[in-house]
């Protein structure tokens, strides 16, 4: 009888366990397990010659670099994606969640959890191409920039042998729909198979992808766990990692990028983070067009007017709740194109076009509910992976946020394990950064257009953080420049999405701060270019909060589909509706423009609108002491040109 345990067997896929014997054994033999004759007879699943031939040699050196023992070449196919869970499942890396419908829970080893900011590095010849010159005796906070030769080094201590006794995913994928104009085609090497079926849900994975890269250029993704057979440290929650060792480096003169240590999210997905954003930059400044941190969502009103927008929040402030919201105004339906990364270029017309490179959601899990985003909780109730979230005694997920969708008799068991857990207990159920990886297409509210090749037009870009004081709950920049210069002066306090510990306010521009892929400086420049073009058709430029707190730590506005409130607002200031009255900071809505029919809430809306003076004459200074010491030379004289107007402007309030 055919069975999938049968399949993988014979197919060779062996145990690590067993795989650490055989390995010991056979370390005279090139560190290779068999005496394979070639390449091609290591390859378990997957055809050799299937791969174009520029593919063959980036794998053939990494072959011989990282010694697999083995390697697959994945097809995207339906039978792959059970193997890989299968492989998955037989060596504890995840377990099913029977209540749910082909869902599966990962626990990773707790050193392992978010992004490494502090260990990603972007290597070129001159480090001025990467991060601004600080001032002096300043350390800089705009990216972390390594000389190719001690990049060298590092991956030369880390990459020889690191794959010994696993097996080698060949990941063929493309960011954007498969051939059109503004995608781009990626290969990913990477021994866990986690990623792999990671990858294939939140990538576009699979034979086609070879079929339209042919013998083109590609962007080079070599990853690794960092835990070779032998292991030398015993695995924790069997899920390997080399958190000490952990290193993202980008070489974005070769396309390359090379991951070791770190199984989790923007660390191993190198689709996301490291391709998308941080070499997408810079070839979006080479090439004129942009590459941010951005959601896209379609708004429509009853009378069928239907416009896009994009929105650039730091991570965990709200990009995928926005981007799926059900609208508390019965008069509009948001559709989501995009829940985290936008690739956006002006098209002949002078539109401003967006696509979503991504297929799927790694979203943030906590605080993700039926009342707070009900289109997440039905996206991810099937053929998702989750991740650090707690589990229920009857087989479904838990985190903070779902304790009114669970009956009191279930029990739960924490992310760490902890069995019976209780909230008194004082610690979370889930990781503050748990996460779902889910398949976009299964959003019930996926625009129409949402793989559109030719990508959507955007109409407003918005801006925002969490800023617990000061800031208003929406406010429109007078004009492009100036909408620049707000994308450039975003703050917000910190999140479970990165190594930061405390709540402070950090500087975060453009929701980029960690996925700059050049010097932001000129970064700027590049995005205040567009105003000297002739014909564009610029975007309107917004900035939002809705985290401003009241005097006993309370969100001063109810969020979520309410904030199709501001949606609306912006919607009519598109269209040029007279709704708005200036104040020093940008035009806030006109008083009595924003739509509050139906509010349930008592909101302040005197205090959620109001702009202390003091508060922002401190701000100012602080954005021109972080600019002066941050961006310093590399500062566009048109950005302190505005921040010198801000500055005159509440000065004079
Ligand atoms: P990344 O995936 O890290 O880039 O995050 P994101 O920007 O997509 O953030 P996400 O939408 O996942 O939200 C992060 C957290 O903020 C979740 O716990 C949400 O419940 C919470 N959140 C989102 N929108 C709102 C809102 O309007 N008000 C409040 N109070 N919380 C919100
Ligand atoms: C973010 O941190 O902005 C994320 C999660 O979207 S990760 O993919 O880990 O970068
Ligand atoms: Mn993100």
């Amino acid at each position: 009888m055919y069975t999938l345990a049968k399949f993988v067997r014979q197919c060779g896929y062996i145990k690590p366990n067993f795989a650490s014997r055989i390995v010991e054994e056979s370390l005279g033999n090139g560190g290779f397990t068999r005496p394979y004759q070639s390449i091609a007879s290591q390859v378990l699943y997957g055809k050799w010659n299937d791969l174009p031939k520029k593919v063959q040699h980036y794998v053939q050196d990494n072959v011989k670099l990282c010694k697999p023992d083995t390697i697959h070449i994945c097809d995207g196919s339906d039978r792959e994606n059970e193997m890989l869970l299968y492989i998955l499942q037989r060596d504890g890396m995840i377990k099913p969640l029977p209540k749910m419908d082909n869902c599966w829970l990962a626990r990773t080893d707790p050193k392992d959890v978010a992004r490494v900011e502090s260990r990603t590095f972007i290597s070129t010849e001159n480090m001025r191409d990467t991060i601004p010159v600080v001032k002096n005796g300043i350390t800089g906070t705009l990216g972390n920039w390594m000389s190719p030769d001690d990049l060298d080094t590092e991956l030369n201590m880390r990459f020889p042998g690191c794959m010994k006794g696993r097996t080698m995913f060949v990941i063929p994928f493309s960011m954007g729909p498969v051939g059109s104009a503004l995608s781009k085609i990626g290969i990913e090497l990477t021994d866990s198979a986690y990623v792999a079926a990671s990858m294939r849900i939140m990538t576009r994975v699979g034979k086609k992808v070879l079929k339209t890269l042919g013998n083109g250029d590609f962007v080079k993704c070599l990853h690794s766990v960092g835990a070779p057979y032998p292991l030398k440290e015993p695995m924790v929650s069997n899920w390997p990692c080399n958190p000490k060792e952990t290193i993202i480096a980008h070489l974005p003169e070769r396309n390359e990028i090379c991951s070791y240590g770190s199984g989790y999210g923007g660390n191993s997905l190198l689709g996301k983070k490291c391709f998308a954003l941080r070499l997408g930059s810079i070839l979006g400044r080479r090439e004129g067009w942009l590459a941010e941190h951005m959601l896209i969502l379609g708004i429509e009103n009853s009378k069928g007017e239907k416009k896009y927008f994009a929105a650039a929040f730091p991570s965990a402030c709200g990009k995928t709740n926005l981007a799926m919201m059900k609208s508390a105004l019965p008069d509009y339906k948001i559709t989501c194109v995009g829940d985290d990364i936008a690739w956006m270029r002006f098209d002949k017309d002078g539109k401003l076009r967006a696509i979503n490179p991504e297929a799927g959601f790694f979203g943030v899990a906590p605080g993700t509910s039926m009342k707070t985003n009900p289109m997440a909780m039905e996206t991810i109730s099937r053929n998702t992976i989750f991740t650090n979230v707690a589990e229920t005694s009857d087989g479904g997920v838990f985190w903070e946020g779902l304790e009114g969708e669970v009956s009191r008799t279930t029990k739960i068991k924490s992310w760490l394990g902890v069995e019976d857990w209780h909230a008194e207990q004082g610690k979370p159920a889930a990781h503050p950064n748990s996460r779902f990886c889910t398949p976009a297409a299964q959003c019930p509210i996926m625009d129409e257009r949402w793989q559109d090749p030719e990508g959507v037009p955007i109409e407003a870009i918005i801006f925002g953080g969490r800023r617990p004081e000061g800031v208003p709950l929406v406010y429109e920049a007078f004009n492009w420049q100036h909408g620049v210069y707000i994308g450039a002066s975003m703050r917000s306090e910190a999140t479970a999405a990165a190594e930061h510990k405390s709540k402070v306010i950090m500087h975060d521009p453009f929701a980029m701060r960690p996925f700059f892929g050049y010097n932001f400086g000129h970064y700027l420049e590049h995005w205040l270019s567009f105003q000297q073009k002739q014909d564009l058709d610029l975007p309107k430029i917004y900035h939002v909060n809705w985290f401003r707190k009241d005097k006993n730590g309370r969100f001063m506005w109810p969020g979520f589909g309410e904030n199709s409130r501001v949606l609306d607002w912006i919607f009519r200031r598109v269209n040029g509706e007279d709704c708005a009255v200036q104040s020093a900071i940008g035009n806030l809505p006109r008083k009595g423009s924003l739509n509050l029919e139906g509010l349930q809430e008592d909101v302040d809306m005197d205090a959620l609108f109001s702009i202390p003076k003091e508060y922002w004459q401190k701000e100012v200074k602080d954005i021109g002491k972080y600019f002066d010491e941050q961006v310093h030379e590399d500062l566009p004289p048109e950005i302190m040109k505005e921040l010198r107007s801000l500055e005159a402007r509440v000065n004079s309030m």
